[in-house]
């Protein structure tokens, strides 16, 4: 999977790709993130990438053009399965969309900044526009990053334990199990019997019942989309 990452804040996201999951894929070949300077593809001067809005009000709006030739640029390289607009008037961001996505082959995070992008992007190029939550960000940088990070952790190979995302919170639409390690008795806090029992199934039924539980308790709204 390829990813480029469209933003006037560049720096921004090159400590969150070069650490960590992120950097061993990308080291491994089984994912590749490209962040593209926005300020790079401006035809104006001072390397300019934003203006007023017309009609006035608070805000900076990022012009079209730059945008525009960072786009063309891109797309004749390759073909791009999505163009996504990361934006908080966007489609909430969900473990399904993130399964999704991570099928694809080639994809574009456009962040916004200030005010957004002027409209006419949207219109023209964008082919999904996405938010990771209600409340607002500065930039979209933050949410770019959620994004990859959702989406590459899930390609295969990228896990060292490759089922490990099949047992996350929502795979399944339920919240994971609580689950322990060494010592099993911590100042008289004990590990559930069950889970030292060596008895896989009777394992496999109890953490069923406390992701159901844990669900039920916490995100009863999960438990009604399954029905
Ligand atoms: Cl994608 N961008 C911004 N600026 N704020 C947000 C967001 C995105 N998602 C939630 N809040």
């Amino acid at each position: 999977m390829r990813i480029d990452i469209i933003t006037c804040l560049p720096r921004l996201l090159d400590s969150f790709f070069g650490q960590s999951i992120l950097k061993r894929a990308q080291d491994k070949g089984l994912a590749e993130v490209v962040v593209h300077d926005l300020r790079d593809y401006t035809p104006h001067k001072g390397r300019q990438v934003d203006d007023y809005a017309f009609g006035g009000g608070a805000g900076m709006v990022l012009m079209i053009e730059p945008i525009a030739r960072c786009l063309d640029t891109l797309r004749s390289q390759r073909r791009y399965d999505e163009i996504l607009y990361v934006t908080p008037d966007g489609e909430n961001f969900t473990q399904r969309i993130a399964n999704h996505l991570s099928l694809k082959e080639n994809l574009v995070i456009l962040c916004g900044h200030y005010k957004g992008v002027d409209e006419r992007v949207r219109q023209r190029y964008v082919t999904r526009e996405i938010s990771i939550g209600d409340y607002v960000l500065s930039g979209g940088e933050l949410a770019a990053a959620v994004i990859s990070d959702a989406l590459i952790r899930l390609l295969p190979g990228v896990l060292s334990d490759e089922t490990s995302a099949l047992t996350d919170s929502f795979q399944d639409d339920l919240l994971a199990p609580p689950v322990y390690t060494r010592p099993a008795d911590f100042e008289g806090m004990k590990v559930p019997e069950v889970l030292l029992s060596g008895h896989e199934a009777r394992i496999e039924q109890w953490r069923f019942e406390q992701a159901l539980e844990r669900t039920r308790q916490r995100r009863p709204d999960l438990l009604d989309e399954r029905a």
